[in-house]
C-alpha cells in the first residue's frame, strides 16, 4: 500500500498489517495533554504491553518534526509526555503540523485520520469528545471524524464534562453505530450509566466485528462506536462526578478557557477537584478498554466473520 512521503509506518506495524495480522491504533493526546506526567508515560506503555499480551500490534501516533509516525518508540513516547509545546493536532491541525515541522500529538480524530490512511481498522482510546455544554458554540473535531471514518472505536463513551445526550443525538444522526459493551446504556466515561441508549447491546469480540464488516459492507463509510463501562473498582460516585465536573467547568468558564485548551484544562481540574480519583478511573478504564480492543482485532483480522 503507497502511504505519503510524510508518513512512516515503523517496522512492526508495517509488517503486522502486510501480513494481516491484528494491530490496534492508539492515540497521543491523552499521554500529551490528558493525564499528569508520569502517569501518561507509564499508561501508554502499559496500554501497549496489554496489546502485545494478545498478539496485538500496538500503534501509537503522533507527529514528530512534521514526520506522521505510526508505531512511535518508548522514547518518542516519553518525548510527547514530557516536552513543552507539543501541539494538540485534530484533522484540521494535521496540515499544518506536517507542512510546518511541528511536533504534536493527536486527538481521536487526528488519529483516526492518519490510522485509516494507514491501513488500520481498529482504536482504541479513552473517551470520545463531543459536543461541549458550554454556552459558547463547542462541538469535538472527533464527531465529524467518526462520522467520515470506517474504523472501529472502542471507548468509554464520552465523558460527563459534555452534554451527552447531545452528543449521542448527533452520532445518530451521522449514522455512527453506538454499540453496548455488555450494557444497554451508553457509559459517561467515570461512571457506567448516562440514561442514554445504545443502538445494540453486544457481548463479544465476534459480534463487534460482525457489525461493522456489515456496517461497511452496507457502503457506509462511518465509524462504529463499542462503549465499554468502566470498571466498577474505579469509578466515580455519580454525584460526586456530577459536581466535580461543574466546578470544573465553571472555573473554565470564569477564566474564559475555550478551543483546544478546555478539554485538557476540564481533565487537569477534575483530578486535582477528586484528589486523584478521576485519574484512577481514567487510568483504569482505559487499560479496560485495550484489553477489549485487542480481542475485537483479533477477530476483525480473521476476516470471512
Ligand atoms: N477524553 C479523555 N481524555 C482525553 C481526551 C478526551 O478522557 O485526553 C482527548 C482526546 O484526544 C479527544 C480530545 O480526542 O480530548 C477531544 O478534545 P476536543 O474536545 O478539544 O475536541
Ligand atoms: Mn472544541
Amino acid at each position: 500500500m503507497s502511504v505519503p512521503a510524510w508518513m512512516e509506518i515503523r517496522g512492526p506495524v508495517r509488517e503486522a498489517l502486510a501480513a494481516g495480522s491484528p494491530v490496534v491504533a492508539l492515540e497521543s493526546t491523552v499521554i500529551a495533554h490528558g493525564l499528569p506526567h508520569p502517569y501518561n508515560i507509564e499508561l501508554a506503555l502499559d496500554m501497549e504491553r496489554i496489546l502485545t499480551s494478545y498478539g496485538v500490534t500496538p500503534a501509537t501516533i503522533g507527529v514528530l518534526g512534521g514526520r506522521a509516525c505510526i508505531g512511535l518508540t518508548p522514547a518518542e513516547i516519553e518525548h510527547l509526555a514530557t516536552a513543552s509545546g507539543i501541539r494538540k493536532l485534530s484533522r484540521r491541525d494535521m496540515a499544518i503540523a506536517i507542512a510546518q515541522g511541528l511536533d504534536g500529538a493527536t486527538t481521536v480524530a487526528g488519529t483516526l485520520l492518519l490510522a485509516h490512511l494507514a491501513g488500520m481498522r481498529v482504536f482504541c482510546t479513552g473517551g470520545i469528545g463531543g459536543v461541549h455544554r458550554s454556552r459558547a458554540f463547542d462541538v469535538s473535531g472527533d464527531l465529524p471524524a467518526l462520522a467520515e471514518t470506517p474504523m472501529i472505536v472502542v471507548c468509554a463513551g464520552a465523558k460527563a464534562i459534555l452534554d451527552l445526550p447531545a452528543t449521542r443525538e448527533w452520532l445518530e444522526t451521522h449514522a455512527v453505530p453506538v454499540l453496548g459493551y455488555n450494557t444497554d446504556e451508553f457509559p459517561a466515561f467515570f461512571t457506567p450509566r448516562s440514561g442514554l441508549t445504545v443502538d445494540a447491546v453486544v457481548r463479544s469480540p465476534a459480534e463487534v466485528a460482525r457489525i461493522a464488516l456489515r456496517h461497511w459492507e452496507t457502503g457506509m463509510r462511518s465509524a462504529v462506536l463499542v462503549a465499554v463501562p468502566p470498571p466498577a473498582e474505579e469509578m466515580l460516585a455519580p454525584e460526586a462526578a456530577e459536581a466535580a465536573i461543574s466546578q470544573a467547568l465553571a472555573e473554565a468558564e470564569e477564566r474564559g478557557v475555550r478551543g483546544w485548551e478546555l478539554t485538557p484544562f476540564v481533565l487537569d481540574r477534575l483530578v486535582e477537584i477528586t484528589a486523584g480519583a478521576s485519574l484512577r478511573a481514567n487510568l483504569a478504564l482505559l487499560r479496560n478498554n485495550a484489553h477489549v480492543a485487542a480481542q475485537i482485532a483479533k477477530q476483525i483480522s480473521r476476516g470471512g466473520i
